[in-house]
């Protein structure tokens, strides 16, 4: 403990049994389809809602008061980054991620919020010598501060697009520095508020001009993480480009980046998007783009991103079947984009929100791994689809309209539907979940 902050909370240790603080179902050594817990969840901590947040919304100011308040100071952004690795140690979280704006105040030019940025990144640098948390990724905010109020790499002004590639290109470098995993964009802002002021198609070229420099910069300096583009439909802005999986795919292959970036999929932005999070997923994986996952959940009857954590395991159990038959992570993660409410004033809340978390995430794996395990959905899938897998099903396949209408005109083809008994495969899955 390197800060009083959360003095009296001991590191949460794996006890079944304990009606305290720990994990009644995260082990992180405990072997899941011949894998460690751990290696399989890849947990990470959001340095913005869980250090950076002071507990606004819409309608009102700062609710936590923090050691590190004011977030003015590098003085008290380094004391943050005390209180940051305290919890990271505290959960045993082996990841953490981080956007240039948490990790230390802006000043007043570029060069100076640089030179700050470096400071921060030192510090860091210094403690994970030491410490287990390793990186999971950086990533930049270009939403928060005015300059980016019309977008950044899409902005109709050249000189924002520059500014975003100084700014992305010094968070790459950090995220190099401290051997990142990955590296995000999330573009809140790439998008618009109204179409009357908004070139769309020059804008989504300059998007694609810009992850084209993004993935040269990667190769340039020898970055071997992977880049994630962050879905999400809407929010801040009325209509966000990178909207989905499957509208980011199409943006990947139109600029020829399909083989070069991957997609950081969020439960509550599938949600916003008219998604489950299994669905987009599942799409990613189908289209060879799934990289990493931020883990919350958006409360149903609000219809906005409340980035909650995460407590419904059947929801979050598809999402990691999903994963596993995908192969599971490589280099992404399951990050903990999620924040405590406002009034949840309290450094045991910070903690027992991520121990909760982390426990659902745990609990999720393990009824997924278990229906692998069993193959009662596989079966299913493999009986549906025989017909495909039989010589007359991949006949079919490399036949032509004119061969097969002769045939389905003489009736030797003539389909007898079947039942999807989608039911009996909802009990099945309602067994282990
Ligand atoms: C917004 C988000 C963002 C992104 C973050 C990393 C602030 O809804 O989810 O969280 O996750 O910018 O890309
Ligand atoms: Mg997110």
């Amino acid at each position: 403990m390197t800060h009083p902050f959360f003095a009296g909370i001991e590191p949460v240790r794996y006890d079944p049994e304990s009606t305290g603080l720990a994990y009644r179902h995260y082990n992180p050594d405990e072997i899941v389809l011949g894998k460690r817990m751990e290696d399989h969840l890849r947990f990470a901590v959001a340095y913005w809602h869980s250090f950076a947040w002071e507990g606004g919304d819409p309608f009102g100011g700062q609710t936590f008061e923090r050691p590190w308040h004011p977030q003015d100071a590098m003085a008290r952004a380094r004391v943050k980054a005390d209180c940051a690795f305290d919890l990271f140690d505290i959960l045993g979280a082996p990841f953490f991620c981080w956007h240039d704006a948490d990790i230390r105040p802006e000043a007043a030019t570029f060069r100076e919020s640089h030179d700050r940025f470096q400071e921060i990144i030192a510090y860091f640098e210094e403690k994970m010598a030491t410490r287990k948390t390793r990186l999971l990724w950086g990533t930049a905010n270009m939403f928060s501060h005015r300059r980016w109020m019309a977008g950044a790499a899409t902005n109709p002004d050249p000189e924002v697009f520059a500014y975003a590639a100084a700014t992305v290109k010094m968070c790459m470098d950090a995220t190099h520095r401290l051997g990142g995993e990955n590296y995000v964009l999330w573009g809140g802002r790439e998008g618009y508020e109204t179409l009357l002021n908004t070139d769309m198609g020059a804008e989504l070229d300059h998007m694609g001009r810009f992850l084209n420099m993004v993935v040269d910069y990667k190769h340039k300096i020898g970055f071997k993480g992977t880049i994630l583009v962050e879905p999400k439909p809407q929010e801040p802005s009325k209509h966000q480009y990178d909207y989905d999986v499957a509208t980011c795919f199409g943006f990947l292959q139109k600029y020829g980046l399909e083989k070069e970036v991957k997609l950081n999929i969020e439960q509550g932005h599938a949600i916003l998007a008219g998604h489950s999070f299994e669905h987009e997923i599942a799409t990613a994986a189908a289209l060879g783009v799934f990289g990493s996952i931020d883990m919350n959940r958006n409360d149903y009857q609000s219809g906005w991103d409340t980035d909650q954590f995460p407590n419904n395991t059947p929801e979050v159990a598809l999402a990691y079947y999903h994963i596993l038959k995908a192969g599971g992570f490589t280099s992404g993660g399951t990050n903990f984009d999620a924040k405590i409410r406002r009034q949840s004033l309290d450094a045991e809340d910070l903690v027992a929100a991520h121990v909760g978390g982390m426990d659902i995430c745990a609990r999720g794996l393990k009824a997924a791994a278990a229906m692998i395990e069993d193959g009662g959905l596989d079966a299913a899938l493999a009986e549906r689809y025989a017909g495909w897998a039989s010589e007359k099903g991949r006949g079919i396949l490399a036949s032509d309209l004119a061969a097969l209408s002769a045939r389905v005109m003489s009736g030797e083809i003539d389909p007898q539907p079947r039942s999807g008994r989608q039911e009996i495969l909802e009990n099945y899955v309602n067994r282990f979940v």
